[in-house]
């Protein structure tokens, strides 16, 4: 009984301990510790909600509680999305459904481990799997539209041109796409009433390069702003076709529907949204993260956790 008594105690303390550890305020300083897990900092969750309170969702294949290891779904980390969405209107399918078939990515690794990755065979993508929020329905809206960021960790195989990192729909749909094209340009697609606009992102992407991209958009100024591998964002403007719709069309990361698809040899580690503009020291609590929680040097700066290039 005595013995029952103490292990009891020394569980309650070890929760107590992690909860309060929990309840540090500012974790960004401290996620720059390579050596401490993030998940120390993560309020249960490990997302990127525990860096910036914008985040939507977040979808990580080094997290266990992302994806277990098997089975159909990708899944968001985030309990309570920035906007008041639910946590599951961002979980997505392997492959185009929830049946095993030859569109779904194969994981590769070790569940919960911070090296494993989706392994992307030139026909495989992940598919939405409720109907869009109405942060997703807003992204390309010109009128009741939004600020937003996308922050992606991949590798990509080749260039396949006009492969598809992120795509709502088809190509005549509304909605945002994400586009890696012939020369490495990265290009976003917008598709509002009528027409398509499209721009090329500064700079170019790097192939079979650990990457972490993170593009974000101000609905104000209609500029788009590119981090890649970066602590620097380079704006680009663009005109947006003008659209007042929402976007019903559910999304894919990676792509069919007419589009071509992420090329064999891909790597994709993680996907994550949120509903604000970014400026460099958001940009670099992503990179730092990210970098801790990949333990993987993104911005080459020497130092993992650390982002300063
Ligand atoms: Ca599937
Ligand atoms: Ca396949
Ligand atoms: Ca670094």
């Amino acid at each position: 009984m005595k013995k029952l008594l103490s292990a009891f105690l020394a569980f309650a303390f070890v929760v107590i301990s992690a909860h309060s550890f929990a309840g540090i305020s500012s974790p960004v300083g401290l996620m720059g510790n390579a050596v401490l897990s993030p998940q120390i900092f993560s309020n249960g969750d490990g997302s990127l909600q525990d860096v910036l309170a914008s985040t939507e969702f977040d979808l990580d294949a080094t997290l266990e509680s992302s994806y277990s290891g098997s089975g159909q779904d990708w899944s968001n980390l985030v309990p309570s999305p920035a906007s008041g969405a639910s946590q599951s209107d961002y979980k997505f399918f392997l492959g185009i459904d929830g049946t095993s078939d030859g569109s779904d990515p194969t994981f590769t690794g070790t569940a919960g481990n911070s090296a494993a990755y989706f392994a992307m065979d030139g026909t495989d993508h992940f598919r939405q799997q409720n109907a869009n929020s109405q942060f997703l329905k807003d992204l390309a809206k010109t009128t009741g539209g939004q600020d937003w960021w996308a922050a992606i960790t991949i590798s990509l195989g080749s260039i396949s041109v006009g492969q598809y990192i992120w795509a709502q729909g088809a190509t005549a749909t509304r909605g945002v796409h994400i586009q890696v094209t012939g020369g490495n340009l990265l290009r976003m697609r917008v598709r509002g009433d009528t027409s398509t606009v499209n721009v090329t992102l500064t700079p170019t992407f790097s192939l079979t390069t650990d990457t972490l991209l993170i593009i974000s958009y101000d609905h104000a100024t209609t500029t788009f702003r590119t981090w890649l591998n970066s602590t620097t964002g380079v704006d680009n403007s663009i005109t947006p076709n003008t659209t007042t719709t929402d976007t019903s069309d559910v999304s894919d990361i990676g792509t069919t529907n007419g589009f071509s698809i992420l090329s064999a040899g891909t790597k994709v580690y993680g996907y994550a949204m949120g509903n604000e503009f970014l400026d460099d020291t958001k940009a670099t609590a992503i990179c730092e993260a990210l970098e801790t929680r990949h333990n993987r040097d993104y911005d080459a700066d020497g130092t993992i956790g650390t982002c300063t290039n």
